[in-house]
């Protein structure tokens, strides 16, 4: 067995007999309350579901296994010549729990790079979809033909037993990971380069590779970028759209490749991932408006008031569950400061955050006025020549893959059950409320 196997593997037996344990003692205690509003408002907040992989905290941000942005970025592992961290090293955090050694992110890399073959149909298929296909439904259907590659689908169907899901689940989440970088940088080469395709560096890292057949710089700060970028997309807790369509479709025990297509589905929409399209958008629409790019924060303002008057959101700013700044902006706004020297749309994204919130705040309704992970992307990725934002959220969902199939991965070892919450009818809420007042 692989060493991250044998590692997972012993882990997620101990864990798995420690639950079963502690729920059988405990399994009665009330962990929540659940009121009206969150009942009709988006179940924000309840606490319904186990996710190890990392867990979100309002006012700190994101912690990966316990370890913040900030730690991540000085403990992980990193290539020789650049300070971001290798998204492989989080992968490993995210699944047994310990900062890999760098031999470790060294097999990991390895491994991937021997997974990384993507079946021609899957190509085909790209390649029949019609001129001006978003980015996001190209790899949806991408992902969805990859199917046919599933280890967990071929032995669900030769009668695989309960207790060897998880090791079908771990092939799926390594093969699907190590090919998605081919199968995205086609969708960019396709959609934006004349499908003049670029063949892997397979001497690079994963992320190092899909920089390198995106094609869009050669400069190796964007090979650092998208390391960086790769890593802090990864997770964010269970309950996001993304992550909680990846678990509630994969309790069906659909396989690897289908639950992460469904979750690239809620990825795509602009309240989540597509945030990040909507931002660079939003502030070129600004720029051609005003005819610079050299803006004053009343210009700002003024914008953005207009924007908000005609009834749209300012996409970037809010949270469901942040109350502060995310930590993935500020992550971002480090990079920049870093490698980046006085860029105009950068200078504008740091206008917007001086700006954005007292508006917001001054609505009186937006529970968080600040900055989310979305707000800045778009604006890095344009000074390295990425200026096609259609693909932004690609890049995302790339991320995305490894925290959620990670997760995927611990939901089949502890052997959780298909999701099933209750809904109601709002005669049936009204009769209920009438009879417990
Ligand atoms: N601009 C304008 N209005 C906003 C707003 C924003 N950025 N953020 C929240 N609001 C509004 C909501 O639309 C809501 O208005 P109504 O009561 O009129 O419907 C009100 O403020 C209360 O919303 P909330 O409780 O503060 O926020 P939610 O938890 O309902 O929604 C989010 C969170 C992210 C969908 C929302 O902040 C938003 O629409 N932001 C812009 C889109 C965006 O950046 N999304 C990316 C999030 C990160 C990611 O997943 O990638």
């Amino acid at each position: 067995m692989n060493p991250l196997k044998q590692k997972f593997f012993e882990k997620s037996s101990a864990l798995k007999t420690e639950m079963r344990a502690y729920l059988k003692e405990k399994g009665d205690t009330i962990v929540d309350e659940v009121t009206l509003k969150q009942v009709f408002g988006g179940m924000r907040g309840v606490k319904s579901m186990i996710w190890e992989t990392s867990q979100l905290d309002a006012v700190e941000g994101i912690r990966f296994r316990g370890y913040s942005i900030p730690e991540l970025r000085e403990k992980l592992p990193s290539r020789d010549g650049c300070q971001e961290p290798l998204p492989e090293g989080l992968f490993w955090l995210m699944l047994v729990g310990e900062i890999p050694t760098q031999e470790e992110v060294n097999w990991l890399c390895d491994d991937w790079e021997k997974r990384n073959k993507v079946p021609q149909h899957t190509y085909d298929l790209l390649d029949s979809m019609p001129e001006g296909t978003h980015p996001m439904t190209q790899l949806i259907a991408a992902i969805t033909a990859t199917q046919s590659e599933s280890v967990f689908s071929k032995r669900y169907s030769e009668g695989m037993p309960k207790s060897d899901y998880w090791d079908a689940t771990f092939e799926d989440a390594m093969n699907l990971i190590a090919k998605l970088p081919l199968i995205a940088a086609y969708i960019y080469r396709k959609s934006y380069h004349g499908g003049e395709h670029i063949a892997p560096d397979n001497s690079l890292d994963w992320a190092g590779n899909f920089a390198h057949m995106l094609g869009v710089s050669d400069h190796a700060d964007f090979e650092s970028l998208m390391r960086l970028y790769l890593t802090i997309h990864a997770d964010h807790e269970g309950g996001n759209a993304s992550a909680h369509t990846v678990h509630l479709v994969g309790s069906t025990l659909s396989d690897s490749y289908l639950s992460l297509a469904a979750g690239m589905c809620s990825l795509a929409g602009p309240l989540h991932g597509l945030a990040n399209q909507e931002v660079i958008k939003f502030i070129f629409g600004m720029v051609e408006e005003l005819g610079t790019t050299d803006l004053t924060k009343e210009q700002i303002g003024d914008y953005v008031k207009k924007t908000l008057d005609s009834g749209r959101v300012i996409p970037g700013y809010g949270h469901a569950v942040l109350r502060q700044p995310d930590p993935r902006f500020t992550a971002q706004k480090t990079f920049a400061k870093n490698y980046i020297k006085d860029d105009p749309y950068v200078n504008i994204v740091w206008q917007l955050f001086e700006v954005v919130p007292p508006i917001l705040d001054s609505l009186g309704k937006v529970k968080n006025p600040w900055p989310n992970v979305d707000a800045h992307s778009g604006a890095i990725l344009v000074h390295y020549g990425l200026k096609e934002y259609t693909y932004y959220t690609v890049l995302f969902g790339v991320s995305r893959a490894l925290g959620v199939l990670s997760a995927l991965c611990w939901s089949r070892a502890l052997g959780f059950p298909l999701e099933r919450p209750k809904s109601l009818t709002f005669e049936a809420i009204k009769t209920f409320v009438e009879e417990n007042a």
